[in-house]
């Protein structure tokens, strides 16, 4: 292979690897539930159909994703009885009882916002299991 094919080669690829996301319909956010953490990669999204590309990391507790709009960026809901207090919130759509190395997939349609993400397993929230996504307009 020449220099100069395998640059276009490479360009080709980076161009790939940088088209938008949304122009193909579908955000995907890569969800790790760990026993102390939630993890989303990335963080923020663009509005539309997203994709929660959800995977249990731990190797002993079974945990679940709830999708919740209406919070505020650095408001956690308070704990009652060993859960997040949702009162305050809009459960949007969940997937439970994802065992220890599991994967899951959850497809919603989300508009412009801060949503917190949780699971809410007793003592789960409170051991840090709880992110921030942001989806822009
Ligand atoms: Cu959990």
């Amino acid at each position: 292979m020449t220099i100069a094919r395998s640059l276009t080669l490479a360009t080709m690829l980076m161009l790939t690897a940088c088209a938008p996301t949304e122009a193909s319909g579908d955000a995907t956010v890569l969800v790790a539930l760990a026993d102390d953490e939630i993890l989303l990669a990335p963080p923020s999204v663009p509005d539309g159909r997203i994709v929660f590309d959800t995977e249990n990391t731990s190797t002993a507790l079974v945990h679940e994703i709830e999708v919740f709009s209406g919070a505020i960026d650095g408001v956690l809901p308070p704990v009652a009885n060993s859960v997040a207090d949702t009162a305050g919130l809009t459960l949007i759509d969940e997937v439970e009882d994802i065992v220890p190395g599991a994967s899951a997939t959850l497809t919603i349609d989300l508009t412009p916002g801060t949503y917190l993400v949780i699971c809410n397993l007793p003592a789960h929230f409170e051991a840090g299991m709880w992110a921030y996504l942001t989806v822009t307009g």
